[in-house]
């Protein structure tokens, strides 16, 4: 009889690592495959969920797809021939991150099912202690890749927790409810709801959708990519690196012609976003209630050519009025009107503030992450903290994207954090941290750009911002000149602690 291997799984460490990773989604997995590639072997991912993925692990709610195209939304040095399709769904994107685990021989620095509880600085020693629910764990240094979009926006609405039927967040959709038939309420119109309601809409017996703000949504002309494409990109790399630098390009120059402000371009989005809400819905009613109150920009743009049809379907409801309450047979409104429901969909978003702080992270002094938050989550070029010797994050604080591919601002970072590493190891260093004046002078001229930016002044409230109106998510720039800030480390712009 043969026996079956026992799957290879991360030793855990008895002394203290060089680099530990907290989570493995894209972040994450970059960060440990170009360590490897950088002669850093002694290197551990910790992953609280029990597959590599993240944020594509965790987001199966029907019809979960990217909205960036996948060739572009794959990592430069793992790039992957046969997608599919132009625009990824999240199997594919969700395998993809599984099989960078075995292609880059990942799997014995990843450890599974292993939540970080917290983290301390332990300055004598010049060391991370780490708490994990599966023991502790040191580390020279740290880095989260714990993502933004993470916790969950539970909307405070009365009464939600009295509602009988199954009630979930598209982040944790629940496939052991079957909605053939069912009465189905969805809450939010964001870009997890419009994937959502065109998937579902179908199967369900009645559909209400509950939007507070409508979105402006433009074509997505997504394709199947055929077989003979994909042999193109197998055979002809040159092929598929073009195809990635036309939608790259096709990106930046919207941001480099002023996406970041209310323009000419803005006008223009405008107009082709109503006429593709003027040719998918013909009653001049719901177009109505599908007009949005603000600027094109100002919240994430949606691209969707399915969105507007499922809203006409006989057995959908676009429900624009304001929520009472939730009774524990449905939703009424504030006009009284009554929705009696068997299921509820939270598309309510996530809470970044509460995503990036998520766990106790405590730096140098005894300073709590939280509270050298107080004012304003931040971050020295998004990447390392004032407080936090050899703590780094990546996608932390205003380094996402509305335009653009977030992968290609990872990769900046990880190779940012790099030049950090290597030189530490060159001049033998114990520590390295921005200076409090590097890191306040950088989010001086941060707050100028966003100032004046569409999401201040489009007319919006959005997830990008915190309780204080102030925008704490996104990058007001190119990818290109993010990358040219991080290209060559300032080391005047740190403090450098000696051996
Ligand atoms: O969340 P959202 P999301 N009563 O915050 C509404 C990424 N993503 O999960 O606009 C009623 O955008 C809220 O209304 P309003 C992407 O970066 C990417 O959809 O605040 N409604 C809004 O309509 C995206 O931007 C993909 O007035 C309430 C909705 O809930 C980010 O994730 C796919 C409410 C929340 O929308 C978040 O998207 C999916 C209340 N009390 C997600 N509270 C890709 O394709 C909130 N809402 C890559």
């Amino acid at each position: 009889m043969t026996e079956t291997p026992a799957p290879q799984v991360a030793p855990w460490p008895d002394k203290p690592l060089a680099v530990l990773v907290i989570g493995a989604g894209f972040s994450g997995l970059a960060m440990a495959i170009r360590c490897r590639q950088s002669g850093i072997d002694d290197l551990l991912v910790v992953e609280k969920a029990g597959a590599v993925g993240g944020t594509w692990h965790e987001n199966t709610y029907p019809g979960a797809a990217c909205d960036i195209p996948a060739h572009l939304y794959a990592l430069s040095f793992a790039p992957k021939s046969d997608w599919t399709r132009t625009y990824a769904g999240q199997p594919e994107i969700a395998a993809y991150l599984r099989e960078l685990v075995e292609r880059f021989d990942l799997t014995k620095h990843v450890a599974l099912s292993t939540a970080v509880t917290g983290a301390v600085w332990d300055g004598a020693r010049a060391l991370w202690r780490v708490e994990t629910d599966r023991g502790p764990l040191e580390a020279r240094v740290l880095v989260s890749g714990m993502g933004a979009l993470h916790h969950p926006a539970v909307p405070a609405i009365p009464g939600l927790h009295t509602f009988l039927g199954p009630l979930f967040h598209t982040s944790a959709w629940d496939h052991g409810v079957a909605l053939q038939g069912k009465r189905v309420g969805v809450i939010g119109t964001g870009a997890s709801a419009i994937q959502v309601v065109p998937a579902i809409a179908p199967e369900v017996g009645r559909l209400v959708l509950f939007q507070r703000t409508p979105p402006w949504v433009v074509p997505r002309n997504d394709r199947p990519t055929g077989p003979r494409m994909r042999a193109l990109f197998r055979r002809l790399p040159v092929a598929r690196r073009a195809l990635r630098g036309v939608q790259f390009w096709l990106r930046e120059a919207q941001a480099a012609l002023g996406f970041t402000r209310v323009s000419g371009l803005t006008r223009l989005a405008e107009a082709a976003s109503r006429r593709h809400l003027r040719q998918q819905v013909a009653d001049p009613a719901l177009r109505a209630k599908l007009a949005p109150p603000y600027r094109l920009g100002c919240k994430r743009v949606l691209i969707s050519d399915d969105y507007y049809p499922a809203l006409t379907r006989p057995n959908v409801t676009l429900e624009a009025g304001a929520i009472r309450n939730l009774t524990p047979d449905g939703v009424t409104m504030m006009d009284g009107s009554h929705h009696p429901l068997d299921v509820l969909v939270l598309a309510t978003g996530f809470d970044v503030t509460a995503s990036l702080a998520r766990v106790p992270v405590v730096g140098r002094d005894g300073l709590i992450l939280a509270r050298a938050w107080g004012e304003r989550v931040a971050a020295h070029r998004g990447v390392a903290l004032a407080g936090f010797p050899n703590f780094f994050m990546l996608l932390g604080p205003n380094t996402g994207l509305g335009h653009n591919s977030v992968v290609l601002m990872i990769e900046a970072q990880v190779e940012y954090v790099l030049a950090c590493l290597a030189e530490m190891r060159a001049r033998k260093l114990a520590a390295i941290e921005p200076t409090p004046e590097a890191q306040a002078r950088y989010l001086a001229e941060l707050e100028a750009r966003l100032s004046g930016s569409i999401w201040q002044q489009g007319g919006c409230a959005s997830w990008y911002q915190d309780a204080a109106g102030r925008n704490i998510a996104l990058w007001p720039g190119t990818v290109v000149a993010y990358r040219r800030s991080l290209r060559e480390p300032d080391w005047s712009e740190f403090v450098l602690t000696p051996a």
